[in-house]
């Protein structure tokens, strides 16, 4: 049994609370030792995960790893919101009893962590002085040494963050038990894993992975759903899965924000670590802040909603980024950073990393190269010839700090005002390339029906769409209807509301299927036309369901795109918006309690496509 006090006393860790969930968890799984983590242990970490061969270098000052095969992404269907009050379950949360999940979960753990070292890995998810700070502080034990270097990656790690809290017993505790991955039945109703918050005890506990969100804790267990609820719960803030960019015009000297969500897919960190199109480079620069998570909340002392990132790093999908998608993702896991790579393609003999999409074909010499199970590429049965060598969910791990747009103040403790709030899907007919949206309820609605189209059309029912409310559809943990209200609440308690919009980079021709939108840095004309329209110096063009550029008002400097294609981009299909509206009606009538605001705003949209014939 490990000696909990001395190990948490010869770490400088007096925090009582702190110590007695430590002792708890340590005797119950049964870990070896103890070992407090700070972010300035990441070398002797290093060094020794190097030494164990858990990690592999990969150039210099980045490193490697592969995951347990069948454990490569987070399951939805193994995670669970659960709280001792039944009025919480929600359509999507997957509501389950505090007092039925603590027992299992404990069960699981007890013993699991048998001859392991128990990570205390105290952190913070927000800047230090935030006024959000009292919810961001956590203490992650993890029986995983990459996890633990993960999380000094992706949160401001320390045992001063936990030393000096006000309310010294209000830190989330956060559990996490990798478990014998091997015999964890992964995806077969023997399905052993669990991924638990309870929300109401600010307590997560996660047993059976070691990837990504299932074992940082801080991140999308803490960042988002448990954040959600006391955003809730408090009536203070907002947490969403949201990018964070800034946008500085060089001219005027004016500095706008802009933050949103968009499904998985949809290009959510591309979009926020994009450069300026070298057409407007010298008047524009697009400022980086985050590309997962932002906590929303209103100022009183100016009537502004600021945002935070809450996170200190960046857990990018490696899949298709590249010069061309994303330079300054690259940049940012270049030699010296520090960037932990999981699950591409590695080459035993140059300690290179390569994924699908990071050049055009991949290497011709396959020499050394092994697929992201640890096959040897020249060794692979024929069957899978073609397969990808990363996983499609490979990632890499870097700090903030890292991108080189990274915004000067991205660390300031106040957050900055928030413009505008977009919504993205990846919609390939029907939705253009921006429709801004001036009334908050409507710009909540659009939100709650956001989705990208799923394979429902290969079953039939064409033109439906997965929705994701808000992007948060597998974060929520409270029910969709107080969801909205929460929405109604905080935004609409701002006296200087952000505008809304909704904005689609993947309209393809009906004929040929290409896309009509070059993407990627070009994105930021059209958000520029939004920042335009909010400031009064263009009008657009009033639709159904939003205000759509005027032709003359894009500015397209440098732009290839033909007359025609603009004009299907700035253009809604009245029929299939139609349609679309009945999906909507069934999707939103599944959540109890949902704001009347929210369905009038429905009326309004649905009424207004109806007089457009
Ligand atoms: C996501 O899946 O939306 C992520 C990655 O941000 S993970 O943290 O693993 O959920
Ligand atoms: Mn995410």
């Amino acid at each position: 049994m490990a000696d909990v006090h001395a190990a948490l006393g010869g770490a400088g860790l007096r925090n009582v609370h702190v110590r007695e969930y430590v002792r708890h968890w340590a005797e119950l799984t049964g870990a070896a030792q103890i070992e407090v983590i700070s972010a300035s242990d990441d070398a002797r970490l290093i060094g020794e995960a190097l030494a164990e061969g858990e990690i592999l270098p990969a150039g210099e000052g980045r490193y490697y790893s592969r995951s347990y095969v069948k454990d490569t992404a987070r399951s939805e269907e193994r995670t669970v919101v659960a709280t001792s009050n039944p009025a919480d379950k929600g359509v999507y949360n997957n509501w389950r009893p505090a007092g039925e999940m603590r027992p299992l979960l404990e069960e699981r753990m007890r013993g699991a962590s048998a001859g392991k070292t128990m990570y205390v890995v105290p952190y913070l998810m927000a800047p230090v002085g935030s006024p959000l700070e009292r919810y961001a502080a956590g203490v992650e034990l993890t029986d995983c040494r990459t996890v633990a270097l993960h999380m000094i990656r992706m949160a401001r790690v320390g045992v001063h963050y936990i030393d000096n809290l006000a309310d010294q017993n209000s830190f989330v505790r956060a559990v996490h038990v990798t478990g014998d991955l091997e015999k964890l039945g992964q995806g077969t109703p023997s399905d052993q894993r669990y991924f638990v918050t309870i929300a109401d005890e600010r307590t997560i506990l996660h047993f059976g992975s070691s990837y990504g969100g299932n074992a940082l804790l801080g991140k999308i267990a803490h960042g988002l759903r448990q954040a959600a609820y006391d955003g809730w719960a408090s009536g203070e803030f907002l947490a969403e899965q949201f990018m964070l960019i800034g946008i500085a015009d060089k001219l005027t000297g004016k500095r706008y924000h802009v933050c949103g969500g968009f499904p998985s897919a949809s290009g959510k960190t591309n979009l926020a670590m994009m450069l300026a199109p070298d057409a407007l480079a010298g008047r524009y620069r697009v400022d980086f802040y985050g590309d997962d998570i932002a906590w929303l909340r209103a100022d009183p002392d100016d009537g502004k909603i600021y945002a935070i990132n809450p996170e200190f790093g960046v857990f990018g999908v490696a899949k298709d980024t590249s010069e061309v998608t994303n330079p300054a993702a690259l940049a940012s896991v270049a030699p010296g950073t520090g960037t932990l790579f999981t699950n591409v393609a590695y080459n035993d003999h140059t300690q290179e990393v390569w994924w699908e999409g990071r050049t055009p074909a991949p290497p011709a010499d396959v020499a050394g190269w092994r697929d992201w199970t640890g096959t040897l590429i020249s060794e692979r049965p024929a069957e899978d010839a073609d397969a990808p060598w990363a996983h499609p969910n490979s990632r890499f791990t870097t700090a903030l700090a890292n991108v080189p747009n990274v915004a000067p103040d991205f660390d300031d403790p106040r957050g900055v005002p928030i413009d505008a709030i977009i919504f993205g899907g990846r919609t390939r007919d029907r939705e253009p390339l921006i429709r801004a949206i001036t009334d908050l309820a409507e710009g909540v609605y659009d939100g709650l029906t956001l989705g990208a189209e799923a394979t429902f059309a290969a079953e039939g029912v064409e033109g439906l769409l997965r929705y994701d409310p808000m992007s948060m559809r597998p974060f929520m943990s409270y029910p969709e209807g107080a969801y909205a209200a929460h929405w109604l609440k905080v935004i609409g308690s701002a006296a200087s509301q952000p505008i809304f919009a909704h904005v689609n980079w993947f309209r393809r021709d009906p004929g040929d299927g290409h896309y009509l939108w070059p993407g990627y840095r070009d994105n930021l004309r059209p958000l520029l036309w939004l920042l335009r329209l909010k400031e009064g110096e263009v009008r657009g063009r009033q639709t159904p369901v939003g205000i759509i550029p005027a032709k003359d008002e894009l500015d397209l400097d440098g732009i290839a795109a033909t007359p025609e294609e603009l004009e299907t981009i700035l253009s809604i299909d009245t029929p299939r918006w139609k349609q679309e509206i009945k999906h909507r009606e069934q999707h939103l009538e599944q959540f109890a309690g949902l704001p009347e605001e929210i369905w009038q705003a429905h009326r309004r949209v649905a009424a207004a496509l109806h007089r457009a014939d």
